[in-house]
């Protein structure tokens, strides 16, 4: 059987791309650095994000963009609550957000205001790897408790990253987690990716990945 790429979804795709180059512009024009953080359903994407807010609020202006497949805002009352202007954007079910999407929700956050956008996408390992948003970087959140094997088992998410959070660093004592066998997958998907072990319980590890954040967001004031 042959594999042909079908047309219709090339012109989405094409669609896409054009509005997330649109999108990055928009951000760069504004002197703002965003980021895409992709993980699994319930990895930490939240915790982690309050958590920075909670460490950097008072050195830099943060709004997110909070992707849900339900019209529920269980994360962006977090991110409120954690002090940063939350937009929640509804993908009625869809397995990853668009540029679209993240179009919608830059129009309803005060971009003349922020220095850093933060992009919760929606929890899946395969769906959001597709889709370029119009962020400047693309990042993933790993947690232990998912398993040592997901490199290998999910390679395309791993492939177009610019960093890599691995989360609840507190649990490795309580399940089988070997970072060595980690690591080595990842190395051979993204050689010399950038990668931050962390634990949003403890704080351990935040240090590194808010010094990464704060020499990007500086990077685009430029
Ligand atoms: N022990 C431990 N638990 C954590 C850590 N980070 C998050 N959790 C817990 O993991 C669960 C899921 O965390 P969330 O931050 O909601 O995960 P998420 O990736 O945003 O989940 P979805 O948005 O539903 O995909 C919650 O019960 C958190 O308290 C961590 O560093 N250590
Ligand atoms: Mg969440």
């Amino acid at each position: 059987m042959t594999t042909v790429r079908v047309p219709v979804v090339e012109n989405i795709l094409n669609a896409n791309d054009f509005v997330a180059n649109e999108n990055r512009k928009i951000f760069s024009d504004h002197k703002i650095f965003c980021i895409n953080i992709m993980a699994a359903p319930g990895a930490g994407k939240t915790a982690l994000i309050v958590k920075t807010i909670a460490l950097l609020k008072k050195e830099m202006r943060i709004g997110v963009i909070e992707g849900d497949t339900a019209s529920v805002t269980i994360d962006s009352d977090k991110v409120t609550l954690a002090g940063a202007p939350a937009v929640q954007v509804t993908t009625m079910g869809e397995c990853h957000m668009d540029a679209m999407m993240v179009r919608k929700g830059m129009e309803q956050l005060p971009l003349d205001s922020l220095d850093l956008v933060i992009i919760e996408n929606i929890g899946n390992l395969i769906c959001p790897a597709e889709w370029d948003l119009g962020s400047h970087a693309n990042a993933l959140i790993a947690s232990v408790a998912e398993g040592d094997d997901k490199p290998y088992k999910y390679p395309n998410i791993y492939r177009n990253l610019n960093v890599l959070l691995v989360t609840k660093t507190d649990l490795i004592p309580y399940v089988e987690y070997d970072i060595d066998r980690f690591r080595t997958g990842v190395e051979l998907l993204n050689p010399g990716l950038i990668t931050f072990p962390t634990s949003a319980k403890t704080g351990e590890g935040f240090e590194p990945w808010l010094t990464w954040l704060k020499s990007k967001v500086a990077d685009a004031k430029a």
